[in-house]
């Protein structure tokens, strides 16, 4: 920013973006909207280039600044008011509900939204629209981490101590994770450990940024995790390296598990993962002869069609050596969203009531309907998950035939997205609210334009489980509503006016009502305190409570206080390289985007760093494709084909291409993916499929 502009003022905020929430304020210049870093525990005054560019998002003129909608389908998108959009939204679903039930019409919510969003969403859901099928995107993310969490501890907050701990570990095993691009200053928590002497090791695929900076790289093939997880277990078993004693006193079912990591020696993890033996077995001392360490989950081993099995071998490594519930130590997941931890807490799961309540549980049914004022009888039950919703989503016959798409741009992030835009061509009635017209919202029946992250205020709950204030900057543009304007309007329209409020504050009031009493307890987060204070972690119960940065210190949140452990077999991913399709395709993400784009190709310095889809291969396997550097080529996987441009790299793995999800059109990657999901927790394999490469003509750019 040009320093002689002068600052007019200044607004405390956070990020738009990812889930360490980096504090930054907001600046009015005479050129506009500007970023300044401020010093928050997750940041510490750093910011990467996304936050740095942020306000360009608010300076934008490509916002929507008007709903928008057709008459019928195949006509073009045309403007409407408000009343008009959503009154047809409310007939809409009323002429599917009339025809198909409560449950035709779905809701699909995001973890970008704000704690009082995703209950409100929840709550319209459940109440204004009395269907049982809401869910969210973080079935995308890290659901697997989360299912796998609740099942070890009884409890899911991805990290369950401060990210200041990962500073005083000796030992860090990132599992699949690359925070050097996708949360960069993050990394000076890394990096003191490191400069204390902390080893750390990085099992990835490729050898990332994180991977370079790391003591060892393990450089597994995708979808091997449970191996390598067993592997490592197997060597602290055979060199006394485990914590008897803390196995004794505050675990169970440890036995089923050592017997069966007995299996998994060296060499057979060697030729699963391609691992090097001697390299399992260094990984294995490094972390248990370490006085502290700390095991860290990325999507890696979590975006995978074991992915639960995957984090559970994990935690039973991160168990036998004693680790969670130490200072400086245990197992967490680094969870990716901007709220994709209070996203996950508070009822826009399908299986989920606010505070972390289970929706088939009836205890948890009757205090969230008191605090509704409903009957517990009125609500539904759980219903289906994310990609099980879009994969049922069609016209006359479909169980789903109408989608309310709040905070997600499906088009580019949901697997096998070709199939998905066959679909949701279908439906009779899809309606998307975002701020901007993203690939998903140009499809809609509705497009509903919404305020944005400074536009409205709002609590976010970072990775740490750090409850804070995204405090608005200034208001929504002229003829755009916010999110929760647009439940309360459709609620009236619905017969359910008295349930919803469009203000923020009110409705936190009440959400924090909601969340009384449940695992997540947000009961003492008055908004002044959470700003006052930093954040406050969770469970926080009441205003006298200093909040909870560490869970597990004493007991882990089964009835009995004791964590489980879950034996684990590795079993490979669903679908395997094969003669015609001949390596694996994993895909992830650039540190110059963020997620589909909606956002950050439309910030001219990031489109510029990374204008578009590439495929990260082995020279050695360009070579026997006939590529060469910058030449474009076709991806072909049993779902459909990519296009874009060749990157050479001695950095991954010879077997493995690499391609980013952050574009659309022909470089779209989820048109390569498989839509295979975990048993448990629904979670798509976006890590491992098999696939072809071929020269391609040039590209086109042609987009969705
Ligand atoms: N720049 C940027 N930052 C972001 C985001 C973004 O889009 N852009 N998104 C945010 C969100 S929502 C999320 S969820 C986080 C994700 O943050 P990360 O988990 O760090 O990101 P990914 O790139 O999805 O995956 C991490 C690594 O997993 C590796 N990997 C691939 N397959 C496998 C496998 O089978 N096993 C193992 N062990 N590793 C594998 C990939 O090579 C990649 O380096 O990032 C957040 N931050
Ligand atoms: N192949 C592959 N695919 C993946 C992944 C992968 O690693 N590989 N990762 C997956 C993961 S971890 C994630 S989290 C998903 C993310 O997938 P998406 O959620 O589809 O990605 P975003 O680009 O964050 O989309 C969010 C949308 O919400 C809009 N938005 C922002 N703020 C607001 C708001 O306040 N209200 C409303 N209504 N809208 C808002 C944005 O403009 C944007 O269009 O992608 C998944 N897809
Ligand atoms: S690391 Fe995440 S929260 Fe921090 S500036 Fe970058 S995108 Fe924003
Ligand atoms: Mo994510």
């Amino acid at each position: 920013m040009d320093s002689n502009i002068a600052i007019t003022t200044g607004t405390a905020t956070h990020c738009p973006y990812c889930a360490l929430q980096c504090g930054m304020n907001v600046v009015e210049t005479e050129a506009g909207w500007g970023i300044e870093a401020r010093d928050f525990p997750t940041n510490r005054g750093g910011l990467c280039r996304k936050g740095w560019t942020a306000a360009t998002l608010l300076n934008s003129s490509d916002r929507l600044l008007g709903p928008l909608l057709r008459d019928g389908k195949g006509a073009p998108l045309r403007p409407a008011s408000w009343d008009e959009a959503l009154d047809r939204v409310a007939a809409g679903v009323r002429a599917i509900q009339g025809a198909a039930g409560p449950d035709a019409v779905a809701v699909f919510g995001g973890g970008g939204l704000t704690n009082e969003k995703a209950y409100a969403l929840g709550k319209f859901a459940r109440v204004a629209l009395g269907t049982a099928n809401i869910d969210y995107n973080g079935r995308f993310c890290m659901a697997s981490s989360a299912a796998a969490g609740l099942r070890a501890f009884g409890i899911d907050r991805g990290l369950p101590f401060p990210i200041a701990d990962i500073a005083g570990a000796d030992c860090i095993l990132i599992s699949g994770g690359n925070p050097a691009e996708t949360m960069p200053p993050i990394m000076q928590y890394f990096d003191e450990a490191r400069a204390r002497g902390a080893q750390i090791i990085v099992s990835d695929p490729r050898r990332t940024a994180t991977a370079r900076a790391a003591t060892l790289h393990l450089p597994l093939t995708p979808g091997t995790d449970a191996a390598l997880a067993n592997g490592l277990l197997h060597v602290a078993v055979v060199r006394r390296l485990i914590d008897t004693d803390y196995i004794e006193a505050r675990t169970a079912g440890w036995d089923r598990v050592r017997r069966v990591v007995a299996s998994y020696w060296p060499d057979r993890v060697e030729r699963i993962t391609g691992v090097p033996a001697r390299d399992v077995e260094r990984a294995a001392v490094l972390l248990g002869e370490a006085a502290r360490a700390l095991v860290l989950s990325g999507r890696g081993p979590e975006q995978q069609s074991r992915g639960v099995d995957n984090s559970l071998a994990f935690i039973n490594l991160a168990l036998a050596l004693g680790l969670p519930g130490r200072p400086g130590s245990g197992w967490g997941c680094m969870t990716g969203q901007g709220n994709g931890q209070g996203g996950r807490e508070h009822g826009q799961k399908a299986d989920q009531l606010p505070g972390y309540r289970q929706l088939a549980n009836p205890v948890h049914r009757a205090e969230v309907a008191q605090v509704w004022g409903v009957s517990p009888d009125t609500l539904p039950q759980p219903g289906l998950s994310a990609c099980e919703m879009l994969a049922q989503a069609g016209g006359a016959g479909a169980k789903v035939r109408g989608l309310l798409v709040f905070a997600c741009n499906l088009l580019v992030s949901a697997p096998d997205a070709a199939a998905l835009r066959k679909r949701l061509d279908a439906v009779d009635l899809l309606v998307v609210a975002d701020p901007f017209l993203s690939e998903t919202a140009a499809i809609a029946d509705v497009v509903l334009p919404v305020a944005q992250w400074a536009e409205e205020s709002g609590t976010m709950t970072n990775l740490e489980g750090r409850v804070l204030l995204r405090r608005q900057v200034k208001p929504p543009p002229p003829g755009v509503w916010t999110d929760l304007q647009v439940i309360a309007g459709l609620a009236a329209r619905l017969g359910a006016e008295a349930h919803f409020s469009g203000d923020p504050a009110t409705t936190g009031a009440e959400f924090r009502r909601a969340t009384a009493g449940g695992p997540a307890d947000y009961a003492g987060m008055a908004w002044d305190r959470v700003q006052e204070e930093a954040g406050l972690f969770w469970p926080c119960p009441d205003a006298a409570h200093p909040g909870t940065p560490r869970l597990f210190a004493d007991r882990f949140a089964h009835p009995d206080g004791l964590a489980r452990f879950h034996p684990v077999e590795y079993r490979g991913s669903a679908e395997q390289p094969c003669a015609e399709f001949p390596l694996v395709l994993t895909t992830g993400r650039v540190m110059g985007q963020y997620q589909t784009g909606t956002q950050t190709r439309r910030v001219p310095e990031l489109a510029a760093a990374e204008p578009a889809a590439f495929a990260e291969i082995h020279p050695d396997t360009a070579r026997q494709h006939g590529l060469r550097a910058g030449d474009a080529v076709q991806l072909t996987t049993r779902r459909g084909t990519a296009r874009m441009a060749v990157r050479l790299t001695r950095d991954i793995r010879r077997d493995t291409v690499f391609v980013p999800f952050h574009w659309s059109g022909e470089g779209n990657a989820n048109h390569l993916t498989i839509a295979a999901l975990d048993p448990v927790s629904r979670i798509p394999e976006y890590k491992a499929c098999a696939v072809r490469l071929d020269r391609a003509p040039a590209l086109t750019g042609e987009t969705e």
